[in-house]
């Protein structure tokens, strides 16, 4: 059951700690985490064997599966759930590769030129959680926007099976995305090895992907240690959703069990215009969950999760905004009027037909997003994730004559006789 709030009964105080997450409740693993970076870091490839012994219960000989590994497991999975997992990487495909837009060139003064140029990130890697639930499509949500973007080396970890291999999906996609290598590492020592570099595992530039709160927490620490950045600061998925009284009851309790059973420090949080949304909510999540194989997750999130009444729609909004939801549904006839009123939300879905598992699987849309809060202020992962930009100018001798002055003055403003002097020595020459 959903604990119960009503907006306008809520103190500031009380509606600030609703939208607060617990932005660092693994401090406790914090020594843990940062001695199995250590531990990579000097060791490389033997304690990566000995965390596979220990954390994945399998004894590796080689650390990477390689083509012929990656076509046999590939094999394995059935002729429908290859073409599923085809039709999933067009569409993501189709949607991420209108998102490398050439930038114009622009003459700021005549003869003084500047402009943007996109290069890719060498080097990512991308981590593909394994544990409670392996996730194929974030391999795809990775993979897809890295090869478009065009980086040259992609590397792959996720962690072994007991039998040393990997989940037949995963390596459906591997196929599909021509990726030839995956490395059998998991947790947080796969964050280690990719930010470092050991004897199998190449170093990058940038570290993509989810996982539990040791990979979160190796991420936020590499980040501060080494030069390798990471996609975004991850915490618990989470779902907002908006219903008024043209909602189906039974397809909310749906979307909030869908993300319910994530894990059980998910939260699904619901947003309706009566009490009698709410309760016939609760009614059906009720219903729902006796059926579901991971009800345990599931329950234990909604028991973290609530519903909060508001007077109309826009009200709903503006507590979606403070809350800034990873996923935010619309479930009112209403959402076309409402869209322009999201100021924070990491991806939204509009409508009654529009769920979230669409986009977490086959739609298009990237589904690493922000979480905790940090839709505030990050956009959720894109080819742009995977580029930088570079600026690039050219001064000829008349945009010299128009800029110099200018530049000239400043320097000495700031005190900065060898900036002026670049302009001047070159303003006695032509
Ligand atoms: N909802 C997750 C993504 C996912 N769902 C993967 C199923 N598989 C975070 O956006
Ligand atoms: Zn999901």
């Amino acid at each position: 059951m959903l604990k119960k709030y009503d907006y306008h009964s809520l103190k500031e105080e009380e509606r600030q700690q609703l939208v607060t997450r617990n932005t660092d409740p693994n401090n406790a693993i914090q020594d843990v985490v940062q001695d199995i970076i250590q531990q990579v870091r000097i060791q490389g490839d033997t304690v990566l064997r000995e965390y596979a012994e220990k954390f994945d219960k399998v004894q590796l000989n080689k650390l990477f599966l390689d083509t012929d590994d990656i076509d046999d497991l590939a094999a394995t999975i059935q002729r429908d759930q290859q073409r599923a997992l085809e039709i999933a990487f067009q569409n993501i495909h189709r949607f991420h590769s209108t998102q490398l837009k050439r930038e114009r060139t622009v003459e700021t003064m005549p003869g003084v030129k500047c402009w943007r140029e996109i290069r890719p990130i060498e080097k990512v890697g991308l981590y593909i959680p394994g544990g409670s639930a392996v996730l194929p499509s974030t391999l795809l949500m990775l993979g897809i926007p890295a090869r478009i973007a065009g980086c040259k080396e992609i590397v792959v970890c996720s962690p072994p099976q007991s039998n040393g291999k990997i989940n037949g999906f995963v390596a459906y996609c591997l196929k599909l995305l021509n990726i030839k290598r995956i490395y059998l590492v998991g947790g947080a020592q796969a964050v280690a090895a990719m930010a470092f570099g050991t004897q199998s595992i190449p170093k990058v530039d940038k570290i993509f992907g989810p996982g539990n709160q040791f990979v979160t927490k190796a991420k936020s620490i590499i980040q501060g240690l080494t030069n390798v950045s990471i996609d975004m600061p991850a915490g618990p998925s989470e779902v907002l959703v908006i219903a008024d009284e043209s909602a189906n009851p039974a397809f909310v309790a749906a979307d909030l069990l869908a993300q319910a059973e994530h894990g059980a420090d998910s939260q699904a949080v619901l947003v309706a215009t009566s009490t009698a949304m709410v309760d016939a909510v609760n009614t059906q999540l009720e219903i729902q969950l006796t059926v579901l194989p991971r009800k345990e997750l599931a329950s234990r999130a909604i028991e973290n999760s609530y519903a909060v009444t508001v007077g109309n729609l826009q009200e709903a909004i503006q507590f979606s905004n403070e809350y800034a939801p990873e996923h935010l549904i619309l479930e009112t006839d209403q959402w076309e009027s409402l869209t322009r009123h999201i100021s924070n939300a990491g991806s939204v879905f509009l409508g009654h037909l529009t769920p979230e598992s669409a986009g977490d699987y086959a739609s298009g849309t990237n589904h690493t997003l922000p979480t905790s809060g940090y839709a505030r202020s990050y956009s959720g992962v894109s080819v742009d994730s995977f580029v930088k930009k570079i600026t690039f100018q050219h001064i000829n001798e008349t945009g010299l004559q128009q800029i110099g002055s200018t530049v000239e003055i400043l320097a000495e403003l700031e005190g900065l006789q060898a900036h002026k002097n670049a302009i001047s020595i070159r303003n006695k020459q032509v």
